[in-house]
């Protein structure tokens, strides 16, 4: 699917259902943003509240203060918006010295029970394509994903134009 790497062409998952979404999510790929934050070991888990609205917790091993390895304890709320698939979502950490923020959150695909993949752009170029972005790849299983999920994937982060950016992402149980 040509789309020219225009950000706002991005295909999303069709009628996301927050429902069937939430749970806890490993994640098993990244592609990082300028100045990353979560390392590795990250886990994420969404809920949904009983006003409907969709919020997370995370956790991963960050660095902070040039050399401090800890574990990050990471809240946000999901601000919805006219398409089901995307968001506002506004975080920040239990610690103050963690990062704060409101980025988009766009859920790429999912198919709910074993793969997801989002996207966030957090500087759009004058052009439509994206200047500084950040996607995970997340699994319900923290071994990985599955062969047929994987063929998937490299799909949907070519057609989100950012094949071959992205990390493997570790659990060794530091968090
Ligand atoms: O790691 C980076 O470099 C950028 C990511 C920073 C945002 C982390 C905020 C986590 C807030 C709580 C969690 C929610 C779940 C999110 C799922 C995916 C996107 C972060």
């Amino acid at each position: 699917l040509e789309n020219n790497c225009q950000v706002a062409n991005f295909q999303v998952k069709q009628d996301f259902d927050r429902t069937r979404y939430a749970g806890v999510w490993y994640a098993v790929g990244k592609k990082d943003p300028e100045g990353l934050f979560l390392l590795d070991n990250v886990v994420a888990e969404f809920k949904v509240e009983e006003d409907g609205r969709m919020t997370a917790t995370a956790k991963g091993r960050v660095i902070i203060l040039n050399n401090w390895e800890m574990c990050a304890h990471m809240f946000a709320t999901f601000e919805d918006t006219p398409d089901p698939a995307k968001f506002r979502m506004k975080y920040w950490g239990a610690a103050s010295y963690l990062q704060t923020g409101n980025d988009e959150h766009w859920v790429i695909d999912t198919d709910y029970d074993n793969y997801a993949i989002h996207y966030s752009c957090r500087l759009l170029d004058s052009d439509g394509t994206c200047l500084d972005s950040y996607s995970f790849v997340f699994s319900r299983h923290p071994t990985g994903l599955r062969a047929e999920d994987q063929v998937i994937i490299t799909q949907k982060k070519s057609d989100i134009c950012l094949l071959g950016k992205y990390r493997r992402v570790a659990h060794n149980g530091f968090c």
